[in-house]
């Protein structure tokens, strides 16, 4: 079959350079050449417009109005104060000023003028950031199980997201070169074993779990690691593989997949260099001629897992050891105070990962004060929430008052258990594919569930609801206990099932309905679970086993 043509666009590319400088240049346009799209992606950046103004524009003859969106890659989701002041004042001179907390851990930018990408990125590196890789057919952001609690181990297990990601980056110089002014290697593309020429056929991303909490999601991965600890010590990882959520509506071939678990890794070397085989395996193998199909999950559908671990192990030189025992109870990040390793940290609900100041709270303001102290480091979570993190007890008065004063406690910790756990994709204006609103939508619909729970007495129940603008799943719907997912503007898909601790995904339940029909639903669905659920039944269990199961009315996917 033929390639598709971003395969041509990437080998073509120049070690990633395109036309870039070519592209900046021209003034007559905001947009940049339609390869160099696809070729700045590899540099953590996608080209998009503002689809609120789009008819308006286009009915003045105008063209679309095109911003950037950056990505910064941050392994494990760590910043400094320094780093979070530096980007605080980024986001305010080159962007819309709001600070986006994403699903894998880091932060994006959105709406940066072509003018202003250069001095964005260099401004980056000034406080020794940057976006490379974060985007594109290679290794995206490694996340990592973000909070300490999770055990005292988790320096050293958060570390081998800074390893992998260090290990996985493309080797070519383009980003310093087109971004920094390094010194011109022009024409030459230097080599890379991992990536060659034509990168991954598609996207890839890794995450690292400490059981028995999975916030990172981490069976939703191309490549998930399950840390084993024994004795007191980490012994290794379980692997797992093929994990990928995005489906396309009507295309079904397509299909959100969780990762299989294939072995146990001993110690670094082992998990390292299967990581990194896992990565060779599917460069070589994966499906290059239809992007729909060409993430890792299709191509270990396609040959079977057994195959696909025999290729793994051939490369490698050692066969996986069956996998160890471990259980997943949870995901969610642990919202307010708590002390870990003699140090404190606050988990701050950012509802979507929206860091911006509002009229609820001023978080974007109580966040820079507390920058400005220098005493807590900044981590970013999976589920969009950000840890102010190894706080000494002298200082957690300091910062607790800033916290209070500025209303960020009181929305943590007085929010309902689901606005607590809920999570919502970009969607509009600025993501090109959404067919549906969810991070402008979803907070507003959650106060019109509220009363529902009030009716259930489900006002504390961590029920994990998450909603998309499309079926590609950046909020990972399909791994939650209530998944809406955008059909048409004001429709959605409602899928029900999934379990809290992201084992299970859901089922499509309802399909392109409105927000009174999506009411009724819950209503019923609530009634349903308060009158039928076992005793300590959750409620994505409840609805697998009594909705699903007994009261079949559900469309498998
Ligand atoms: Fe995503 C594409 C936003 C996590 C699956 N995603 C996009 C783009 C870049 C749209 C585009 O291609 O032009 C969105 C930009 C919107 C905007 O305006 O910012 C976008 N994805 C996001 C973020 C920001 C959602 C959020 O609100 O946090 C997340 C950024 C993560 C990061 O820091 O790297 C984000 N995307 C995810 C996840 C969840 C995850 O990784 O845990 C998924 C599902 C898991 C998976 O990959 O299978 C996901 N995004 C996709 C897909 C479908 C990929 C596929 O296999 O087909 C696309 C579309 C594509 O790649 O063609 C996509
Ligand atoms: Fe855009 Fe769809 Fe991803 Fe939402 S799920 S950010 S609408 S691509």
């Amino acid at each position: 079959m033929k390639d598709s043509p971003v395969e041509k666009i990437k080998k073509d590319s120049k070690g990633l350079r395109g036309s870039i400088p070519a592209s900046l240049q021209k003034a007559i346009t905001g947009a940049i050449s339609e390869d160099d799209v696809q070729v700045i992606k590899f540099h953590g950046m996608y080209q998009q417009d503002d689809r609120d103004r789009r008819e308006v524009r286009a009915a003045k003859k105008l063209d679309r109005l095109y911003s950037f969106m950056i990505r910064l890659r941050l392994p494990g989701g760590d910043l400094t104060p320094e780093q979070w002041i530096a980007t605080h004042h980024i986001a305010g001179e080159h962007s819309t000023g709001v600070i986006k907390i994403t699903t894998r851990q880091t932060i994006q930018l959105h709406g940066i003028l072509k003018s202003h990408i250069k001095p964005t990125i260099q401004a980056f590196n000034q406080a020794a950031l940057d976006s490379i890789a974060t985007c594109g057919d290679v290794n995206r952001n490694v996340a990592a199980a973000s909070h300490p609690l999770q055990s005292h181990l988790q320096t050293q297990i958060h570390a081998y997201a800074d390893k992998l990601s260090t290990l996985l980056m493309p080797k070519t110089r383009a980003y310093y070169e087109l971004w920094l002014d390094d010194e011109l290697l022009a024409e030459k593309s230097e080599d890379d074993p991992l990536y060659q020429d034509r990168y991954l056929p598609r996207k890839f991303k890794i995450g690292i779990a400490i059981p028995p909490n999975n916030d990172v999601d981490v069976l939703t991965n191309d490549i998930g690691l399950i840390a084993i600890i024994e004795k007191d010590e980490l012994i290794g990882f379980n692997i797992a593989i093929g994990g990928g959520l995005s489906a396309t509506h009507g295309n079904e071939k397509t299909y959100p997949r969780l990762a299989t678990v294939i072995g146990f890794c001993e110690g670094e070397e082992q998990t390292v260099k299967a990581v990194y085989e896992v990565l060779t395996v599917q460069r070589d193998f994966g499906n290059r001629s239809d992007r729909k199909l060409a993430r890792l999950k299709y191509t270990i559908d396609a040959h079977g897992v057994e195959w696909f671990k025999q290729q793994v192990e051939a490369r490698t030189g050692f066969t996986f050891a069956p996998a160890r025992p471990y259980t997943f109870t949870e995901r969610h990040d642990y919202l307010g105070w708590h002390e870990a390793n003699g140090l404190w940290h606050y988990t701050v609900l950012v509802e979507n990962g929206r860091v911006t100041d509002d009229a609820t709270m001023a978080l974007k303001t109580a966040l820079y004060q507390i920058a400005e102290t220098g005493v807590a480091g900044f981590r970013f979570t999976s589920n969009q929430n950000l840890i102010l993190t190894n706080i000494k007890a002298k200082h957690k008065s300091l910062v607790d008052e800033m916290l209070q004063r500025f209303h960020v406690r009181n929305f943590t910790e007085q929010s309902s258990g689901l606005r607590q756990q809920a999570m919502a994709c970009v969607a509009f204006n600025t993501c090109p594919l959404a067919l549906a609103e969810a991070q402008r939508y979803l907070p507003g619909l959650i106060t019109r569930i509220e009363p529902l729970l009030k009716k259930y007495r489900l006002e504390k129940d961590g029920i994990i609801m998450r909603m998309t603008g499309c079926p590609n799943g950046c909020g990972r719907p399909y791994a939650a206990e209530i998944g809406f997912v955008g059909t048409a503007y004001g429709y959605y898909n409602l899928h029900i099932g999934g379990d809290r601790a992201g084992t299970r995904l859901n089922i499509r339940y309802r399909e392109h309905i409105n927000e009174e029909q999506i009411l009724a639903e819950l209503d019923a669905l609530f009634s349903s679970y308060q009158q039928h659920k076992k005793i300590a039944e959750q409620f994505g269990d409840f609805a697998f086993r009594y909705i699903l199961q007994d009261h079949s009315t559900a469309q498998k996917d």
